[in-house]
């Protein structure tokens, strides 16, 4: 499982002090942090208005990379921020997001195929997101035929089959899965990736509905995830269910977890 560290995001209250009070020390630590807590990326979203919103995320990227040996992943919805920052990232990075949008599609295509990044691909259209797995997959469909005609091989994209709230949708969990299998039914070569808390959006205890419906999303094929690399409950669920899909061999990763202490194992024998 590939984590993509949420943390650094301009939606985030404290985040957006620090970027409008331009704080490195507080974005450095957020970085670091996230790293040592085994991040393949960070994400990096600086959530501001369109005109600011290419200074803020180049200054985050360049408060970032010194400290950090992981690539980032380059979360805007604003084309030119992402071609500003493309220009001053030390490593390859994965774009977030495409689309179904022809328009999306036309301005990231050339920067993702130059710079040759990986990307996430959201199974929807200008703005929409279909509410069953049969038309996501037919998004997803139709994005993969143009990352291949303009050259991106398919194991560079990271299909995000979206979780919306399980509070206003009841199925939101289930049309997910089934989007996920499909896609790799049809695109085996393809990640999946999913941004995990929006699933418990507006519900209490949060942190039982991300972790269950994490759990079964590995079930489902998710190899990454967009979420909070801190929470060490995650982390345990992350690596039980690695371990119990038969994915940990000779259980070394969990083993040497709790050796290091990463699990809450009081009142329990060995
Ligand atoms: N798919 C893709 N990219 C995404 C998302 C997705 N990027 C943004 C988002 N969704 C994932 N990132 C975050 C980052 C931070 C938080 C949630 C999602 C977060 N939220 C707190 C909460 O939900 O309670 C509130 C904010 C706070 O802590 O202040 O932290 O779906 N491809």
């Amino acid at each position: 499982m590939q984590i993509i560290g949420e943390k650094i995001n301009g939606t985030r209250k404290r985040v957006a002090q620090a970027i409008a009070e331009r704080d490195a020390d507080f974005i450095k630590s957020l970085a670091l942090r996230q790293v040592e807590a085994g991040s393949a990326w960070l994400d990096v979203n600086a959530g501001t208005p369109p005109d600011r919103e290419p200074d803020d995320l180049v200054w985050l990227i360049e408060t970032i990379q010194p400290v950090i040996d992981i690539p980032l992943c380059l979360d805007s919805a604003n084309l030119k921020a992402l071609q500003t920052a493309v220009e001053v990232v030390d490593k390859t990075p994965l774009i977030n997001s495409i689309s179904g949008e022809p328009e999306r599609l036309k301005g990231v295509l050339p920067l993702i195929a130059k710079h040759d990044c990986q990307v996430i691909a959201l199974a929807m259209d200008e703005k929409k997101i279909p509410e069953t797995s049969e038309r996501r997959l037919e998004i997803i469909g139709r994005v993969l035929a143009e990352t291949r005609a303009a050259g991106v091989p398919d194991e560079h994209v990271y299909c995000d089959p979206l979780a919306l709230t399980l509070a206003t949708n009841a199925d939101s969990a289930v049309v997910a899965f089934q989007t996920m299998h499909a896609i790799k039914k049809h695109f085996p070569a393809v990640h999946l990736t999913i941004g995990l808390s929006n699933i418990s959006f507006g519900l209490p205890a949060r942190k039982y509905v991300n972790r269950t419906f994490l759990t079964l999303a590995m079930q489902a094929g998710l190899d990454s995830a967009i979420l909070d690399p801190l929470d060490r409950d995650m982390q345990a669920a992350i690596l039980a269910t690695e371990l119990v899909l038969g994915r940990d061999e000779h259980c070394l990763n969990y083993v040497r977890a709790s050796r290091a202490g990463a699990f809450d194992e009081k009142g329990q024998k060995a």
